[in-house]
């Protein structure tokens, strides 16, 4: 793919990237493909992604292409691949879609070496196969591609693109906007993808996470929000699934009964169901790209200042690489395990529904998703819920 895609080196530091017999796995899958969004207006959320996120159009589907359907927008950022879909045709299914659930993720399209492989396995197991293997070319090659359902209307299409020189799929011409980023932005403020979190419904979060292992041969990482956890702060069930290199990392989240109604709940609630909640983009620099967002006027959850101040977490945290007080003035949390630490900070929703949202990670060594800030995090996602209206 592009120039700006991290080696595997990187990836290792970015995303936690580890060696494994892809031979001897019956659903081999390489990484991301793209994460496909469904949005009411595909022409705007697409500048938003390049103004505000600095991701760059490199493709393009629309009438003047001849799809009369929709107008489909193809963003990256280093290894990341967006790609913003809006109908254009009032009778267009995708209108249902978002009359539905509103603006968010449809699809999670993942690269594999053997789409019929991957098929022939999920049908043995039992999964709906959406789109059966099949044949894509122009000029540039050809895709072959399938697509398998997961939680609530998301898909997992399943691409392989070995034989594909395109600037993405067939159907797609290479298109580049007119934007001119700030002269003082970074060239890019994220360079992957992390993860991937689903919310799913109440008591179902152990079926999906079952669905990952025997259909799609992921493992369980050893992060998990139990009980303890889920009913002092967070309302909330999570366990993570990864595939064999781990590029791709899944967390299922599940509404917990709390003090106060699940943030998960209100998800499914505004969501109509099932689907993406976040997506965890990777930096190599959070403090750089948390300015640079920040001057785009994108918003994050507000940490509470005493978060810095907390004697017990100062202990944990240790040395990091930059002075508490530059992540204190931005906000950025820190969370350390016994492999290392992470920064992150969490947008707020992206959407007019409290929905999806972003979050950025920096890893150092930590292969965890910030365990240690869920009592803080989840303080202040509820401050938020409560200006929601939220009981
Ligand atoms: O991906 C994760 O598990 C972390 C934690 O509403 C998290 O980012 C979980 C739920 C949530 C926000 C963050
Ligand atoms: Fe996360």
């Amino acid at each position: 793919m592009g120039v700006d895609e991290p080696t595997d080196a990187t990836l290792r530091q970015l995303v936690g990237l580890v060696d494994y017999d892809a031979a001897a796995d019956p659903f081999p899958v390489l990484g991301w493909d793209a994460v496909v969004w469904i949005v009411g207006n595909a022409t705007l959320f697409a500048h938003y992604l390049e103004s505000a996120f600095g991701m760059r159009l490199v493709a393009y589907s629309g009438p003047e292409t001849g799809n009369r359907d929709h107008k489909s927008f193809v963003m990256r950022s280093g290894g990341a691949c967006f790609v913003v879909t809006g109908a254009v045709d009032p009778d267009s299914p995708l209108v249902a879609h978002h009359d539905r659930h509103g603006d968010g993720v449809a699809d999670i399209a993942l690269q594999v070496p053997d789409v019929d492989k991957c098929v022939d396995r999920a049908r043995a197991q039992g999964a709906t196969i959406l789109v059966e293997p099949h044949d894509s070319t122009d000029d540039f090659g050809t895709v072959r591609s399938a697509a398998i359902a997961t939680y609530g209307d998301t898909r997992h299409t399943l691409v392989d693109r070995s034989r594909y020189a395109g600037p993405y799929l067939p159907g797609f011409v290479a298109r580049t906007s007119g934007y001119q980023p700030r002269a003082d932005a970074p060239p890019r403020l994220f360079q992957a993808i992390d993860h991937v979190v689903g919310n799913v419904e109440l008591g179902r979060m152990d079926e999906w996470v079952e669905f990952y292992r025997r259909v799609m041969g992921f493992t369980n990482l050893a992060e998990f929000v139990g009980d303890d956890i889920a009913t002092e702060y967070s309302a909330l069930m999570s366990k993570v699934v990864a595939n064999g290199n781990h590029r791709v990392k899944f967390p299922l989240n599940e509404p917990a009964l709390g003090r106060k109604r699940s943030q998960i709940d209100e998800y499914l609630e505004f969501y109509r169901g099932p689907g993406v909640q976040h997506i965890a983009l990777a930096t190599g620099d959070i403090l750089a790209t948390v300015d640079a967002l920040r001057r785009e006027g994108v918003e994050f959850l507000a940490t509470p200042a005493a978060y810095y101040d907390d004697p017990e977490l100062r202990a944990r945290i240790g040395r990091v690489r930059v002075p508490i007080e530059d992540l204190r003035s931005r906000g950025i949390l820190v969370d350390r395990d016994e492999d290392g630490y992470l920064l992150q900070i969490f947008c707020r929703p992206l959407t007019d529904r409290p929905t999806v949202f972003f979050e950025l990670i920096e890893r150092h060594g930590s292969l965890g998703f910030g365990k240690g800030n869920f009592k803080a995090l989840f303080q202040a996602i509820e401050r938020e819920q409560d200006a929601r209206g939220n009981l």
